[in-house]
């Protein structure tokens, strides 16, 4: 059983389970603003620079679950398209086209934000947004589309699936509590921000 699985990590696929899915046949078109519009297959996903990142996924549905995502910097990725200087916001989507998810440039750009094909060194399963899905642990968990096919190069925002429906666009984390998966569920109360650490820690 992988380790997501393990710790009970909710699977979420609002616009519905996409089935099983080609690891080896998968790929990631990258366009909109930039010089060099690309695609990158499966192989050149996992022969790109590996980072592995110590970070929570943190839902507003009020889980968290921390571990070691292992993928490719979205920063890499805009390098290697060579984004232009008008990008203002990264925008995801899922296969099947439906789910979508923008994030502010700034925030692509920082080190932890990757395109995540591990967990615990395990590639990522279906369920948990595999073979590749954008990982941010910045922001509320809707931020970091699964099983992303498509990323588009931005000058504007645009309200993705879940912002649609209600939940802010700009995602910021807030304090309160949150079921700690890490800890078998154990409420525990963060601080408004990346969840680095409890308050009750
Ligand atoms: N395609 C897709 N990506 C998605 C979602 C979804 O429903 N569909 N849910 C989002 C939400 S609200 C969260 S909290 C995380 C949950 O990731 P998990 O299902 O791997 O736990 O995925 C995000 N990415
Ligand atoms: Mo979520």
């Amino acid at each position: 059983m992988s380790r997501l699985k393990e710790l009970k990590t909710p699977v979420f696929w609002a616009e519905g389970h996409p089935g099983i899915l080609d690891r080896e046949d998968w790929s990631i078109s990258v366009g909109g603003l930039c010089k060099n519009p690309k695609i990158f297959t499966w192989q050149e996903i996992i022969s790109m620079h590996k980072t592995v990142v110590d970070a929570r996924l943190t839902s507003v549905t009020r889980f968290s679950v921390s571990g070691k995502w292992g993928g490719i910097k979205v920063s890499d990725v805009l390098d290697a398209v060579e984004a232009s200087d008008e990008v203002r916001y990264v925008r995801f989507w899922s296969v099947k086209n439906i789910y979508d998810t923008s994030i502010p440039i700034d925030v692509a750009k920082r080190e932890k934000t990757i395109l995540a094909y591990e967990f615990e060194s395990e590639y990522l399963e279906e369920d948990y947004g595999g073979p590749v899905r954008g990982f941010c642990p910045y922001l509320w968990g809707y931020k970091s589309a699964k099983s992303v096919v498509k990323i588009e190069l931005m000058d504007r925002y645009v309200s993705g699936f879940w912002e649609l429906r209600g939940y802010p666009d700009d995602a910021l984390i807030t304090a309160g509590k949150v079921r700690d998966l890490n800890q078998g569920g154990r409420i525990r109360p963060i601080p408004g921000g990346e969840v680095i650490t409890f308050l009750d820690e």
